[in-house]
């Protein structure tokens, strides 16, 4: 077996400063835990070496001193050094002010500008470019998300043999939404991402919305999870992420963390503890959230004084004017909440606007008697899924929204609609009120699932259907 090759729009780590001193910091997102997790493990042991190529967080002249602290790691890092107005267009116009609102049905925030489009495909171009002279023809490719969906028809034009699969971490929107984009612009991102062997997606819904945009859109049918296209066979399946689940489950036995746990706990001794943790996002549902709990303290007072409710949010994009507005109109809400009904003693919303460390984090997700989790869209959830996994005392109810991809798989849940106040109100009252046995039981079915199929699991299996493509294409070829 050769090199795997992972790209995503941004490296896995980033740079701090401290006077002369750089330090690396490994990225938090899910993608970056779960190939970290991987290349550890010994199913990474069956290739020869393992590349990452990726958006540098730090400028070119410090790539030399950052390429020495990398020395001695188990992979190696390609750095991309885009002009930085290019990739503002390209990042934050068509990535995530075009495709982001779009692909999370907000067509109304979505800002269709020709000068975004074409950044987004001059970046995909620079990634092309900066790969196709290292390829060697044993070489796996697995591109990652929304940011580059026209990389693989660019690498596959070029190097027709290659191996490049695609996973899409975000929904695919069904064709009637799918079609609002300019004519080229869609052809020509279903054209992309079909230049891929495999096309990986977390629910069956999604892979069935793109598949039905290809037909739509470029007239190519398919056959269950089969397109034959240019004379290739390419799939188009469901990967559903995972976690480290062992990672979770295990957090508690660090000292930090068992630190944390104790001082939240003693902290609220006698009270139950809600917890939410969100990058700053309108899919999230922060202000519908916000509301349900407004509702529930009005709709059940005995809960008053007896219940705590952990928000933690995490900057993002705040760049973008769409966040901005949010961020503010957010902190009214928990101001408006908190001074309505807080007493000397007791605030009903603790809130932070922060980045946690892993030991803090772990030591929330422990604590918590209820998660909260409730965006208007997501493409999985990761934050669910740790949620279950830290439940190490099979304790704690899981509330989570049915727009997430994660509800396919955790349907132990309190499964609710996030936009439906009385709904979300009345999950939270049955979730606090809960029999011991009920949330042990229903704890149980979903760490079962999550244990099972773990996150070097879900790595191995995209992998492991990738050959088998290439497999099937050769025996097509030679028939
Ligand atoms: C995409 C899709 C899909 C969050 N806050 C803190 C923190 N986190 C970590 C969590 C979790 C990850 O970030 C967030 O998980 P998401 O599932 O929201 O994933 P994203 O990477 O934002 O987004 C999403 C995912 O890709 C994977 O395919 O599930 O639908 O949008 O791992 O633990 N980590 C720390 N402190 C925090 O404050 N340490």
């Amino acid at each position: 077996m050769g090199r795997l090759i992972i790209i995503s729009n941004r490296l896995p780590f980033s740079i701090d400063h401290e006077g002369d001193q750089l330090t690396l910091r490994q990225s938090s997102g899910g993608l970056v835990s779960a190939i970290k997790s991987y290349f550890e493990s010994d199913s990474s042991k069956r290739f020869t070496e393992k590349l990452w190529l990726g958006v540098a967080d730090f400028p070119q002249n410090e790539w030399s001193m950052v390429s020495e602290q990398l020395e001695g790691r188990d992979f190696q890092i390609i750095p991309l050094f885009p002009n930085k107005i290019l990739y503002k267009d390209y990042y934050n116009g068509f990535s995530n002010s075009v495709l982001w609102p779009l692909f999370h049905y907000f067509p109304s925030l979505v800002e269709n500008q020709a000068h975004y489009y074409d950044a987004y495909v001059k970046v995909n171009k620079l990634f092309a470019d900066k790969l196709i002279p290292i390829l060697q023809p044993d070489d796996t490719i697995w591109i990652h998300d929304y940011q580059l969906m026209m990389m693989p028809d660019m690498l596959r034009t070029e190097r027709p043999d290659i191996t490049v699969g695609f996973f899409l971490h975000i929904p695919f929107p069904s064709y009637e939404l799918f079609r609002t984009l300019p004519t080229d612009w869609k052809a020509s991102i279903l054209r992309g991402v079909l230049g891929s062997d495999l096309i990986g997606f977390h629910t069956h819904d999604y892979a069935q919305h793109f598949l039905q945009s290809v037909k739509m859109i470029l007239g190519v049918d398919s056959n269950f999870h089969n397109i034959q296209y240019q004379d290739r066979l390419i799939k188009a399946d469901l990967f559903p992420i995972s976690i480290d689940y062992k990672k979770f489950n295990t957090a508690c036995n660090d000292p930090e963390t068992k630190q944390y746990y104790n001082e939240i706990r003693n902290n609220f001794e006698g009270k139950k503890i809600i917890f939410s943790v969100d990058r700053l996002d309108y899919t999230k549902g922060l202000m519908d959230r916000l509301n349900a709990y407004d509702y529930f303290l009005e709709q059940y007072p005995e809960w008053r004084e007896n219940v705590v409710f952990i928000l933690n949010i995490v900057p993002s994009r705040d760049d973008i004017q769409a966040y901005t507005e949010r961020k503010q109109q957010i902190e009214q809400k928990i101001g408006t909440i908190n001074g309505k009904i807080s007493t000397i003693t007791w605030q009903p919303i603790i809130y932070r606007y922060t980045h946690l460390p892993f030991s803090e984090l772990a030591a929330l997700y422990k604590s918590a008697d209820v998660a909260l989790i409730t965006p208007l869209r997501d493409g999985m959830n990761l934050v669910a899924k740790e949620y279950v996994a830290s439940c190490s005392a099979r304790k704690g109810v899981l509330i989570l929204s049915e727009l997430a991809g994660a509800a396919n798989e955790l349907n132990e849940a309190l499964l609710v609609n996030p936009t439906d106040t009385i709904e979300v109100a009345n999950a939270i009252n049955r979730a606090l009120t809960m029999p011991p046995e009920e949330q042990q039981h229903r704890m149980v079915l979903m760490q079962q699932r999550l244990s099972d199929y773990d996150v070097i699991k879900w790595v191995s299996d995209f992998l492991d259907q990738l050959s088998n493509v290439k497999l099937e294409q050769q025996k097509q070829q030679s028939k």
